[in-house]
């Protein structure tokens, strides 16, 4: 998995106590694509959301602030040992997503305004959103082929959906954990057939997918709750609920573990950045007040893994704003924990 031999030089050769190196790798690791035995792929991809865009550019922004982390992880020992990797973003598609926004923009105002929407921008978006998904199977399909671990870094939500179907041929059954603060099952939102609030919707296509466990809910319609109930598949964690709950005393620990025990043994994560408290996704496209605090989604992430389940793959989603900014620095911690983890129950 990854050149072992390279890898070796390079942890033998590197200052894991020394200042972040400013090498354009993710927390200035040492490690390429063809030593790392975790490949992070981004998807600079923000056309389908409706509110406030500025996620294509997360993955630049995330890789940038990362450099001001530490390599130490009090849950996974000698974590950055694991050769961890973070392809650069790639510019044709952030271009090819810049591109496409102001026809979006226009098309959701015309929708919104109660006029008839221009049916060929749609189609044009549509057959766009089908060119990422075919690439982000491929890439990823390739990835796993190679035997190299994989992470998606968004972009707006929608775009893991060739990831996971790239798990799905390797996969017989999988479940999968959503923490978010969008139930996302909405069919083909606003006529987007691979919008970011559909992505569990078609994600649900896939029968590979035996549980989707959905955690933080807190803004959804009827329609949604009515195809989760439907669908026999799904178990929602409604954000209200558990607040409640702990607001009565059940310990968070007590909480996870019937989060866990909804899962079967391999689980794919789904982190939208805002399933957290939004002060910590302050700029994300649609925050909602409420939400999961840092450590408790860290602490629920540990318990998937110390259960003895296999995390298969993730994405981290919607983060938006500025290089430097809080929302960037809060998801390189996630997305390194996030890797930690899988690798913790892979390797
Ligand atoms: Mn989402």
């Amino acid at each position: 998995m990854g050149n072992s031999n390279s890898r070796a030089e390079k942890i033998k050769n590197f200052d894991p106590n020394g200042v972040g190196l400013k090498n354009g790798h993710f927390i200035g690791l040492p490690f390429e694509e063809a030593d790392a035995q975790i490949v992070l792929l981004p998807v600079p991809w923000d056309v389908t959301v409706s509110y406030g865009a500025g996620t294509a550019t997360g993955p630049a922004n995330i890789l940038e602030a990362s450099t001001q982390l530490d390599l130490l992880d009090p849950d996974v020992p000698d974590a950055w040992k694991m050769g961890l990797y973070m392809r650069p973003p790639s510019t044709d598609w952030l271009n090819r997503s810049e591109a496409l926004r102001p026809g979006a923009e226009r098309y959701i105002e015309q929708l919104e305004g109660g006029e008839t929407p221009d049916p060929a921008i749609l189609r044009h978006i549509n057959q766009a959103c089908e060119e990422l998904r075919a690439w982000v199977e491929t890439e990823t399909a390739s990835l796993l082929q190679g035997g190299q671990l994989v992470g998606i870094v968004g972009g707006e939500h929608s775009v893991p959906l060739g990831f996971l179907q790239a798990l799905a041929e390797r996969h017989k059954k999988f479940g999968v954990l959503q923490i978010d603060a969008h139930m996302d099952l909405r069919k083909a939102y606003e006529g987007f057939t691979y919008s970011h609030a559909s992505i569990f919707y078609n994600a649900l296509q896939l029968p590979q997918i035996t549980q989707l466990t959905q955690v933080g809910i807190r803004d959804y319609c009827q329609e949604e709750v009515a195809f989760a109930e439907k669908s026999g598949r799904c178990t929602v964690f409604y954000d209200h609920e558990l607040q409640r709950q702990q607001f009565n005393g059940t310990p968070w620990s007590e909480t996870c573990k019937a989060i866990v025990d909804t899962l079967p043994q391999e689980v794919y994560i789904s982190f939208d950045i805002d399933g957290l408290q939004p002060d910590l996704c302050p700029h994300t496209g649609t925050p909602v007040p409420g939400g999961i605090a840092f450590q408790q989604a860290i602490f629920l992430l540990l318990s998937v893994v110390e259960s003895g389940r296999a995390i298969i793959g993730f994405d981290l989603s919607e983060t938006a704003g500025l290089p430097h900014n809080w929302d960037a620095n809060v998801s390189a911690r996630i997305l390194y924990k996030l890797s930690n983890l899988m690798g913790k129950s892979r390797l």
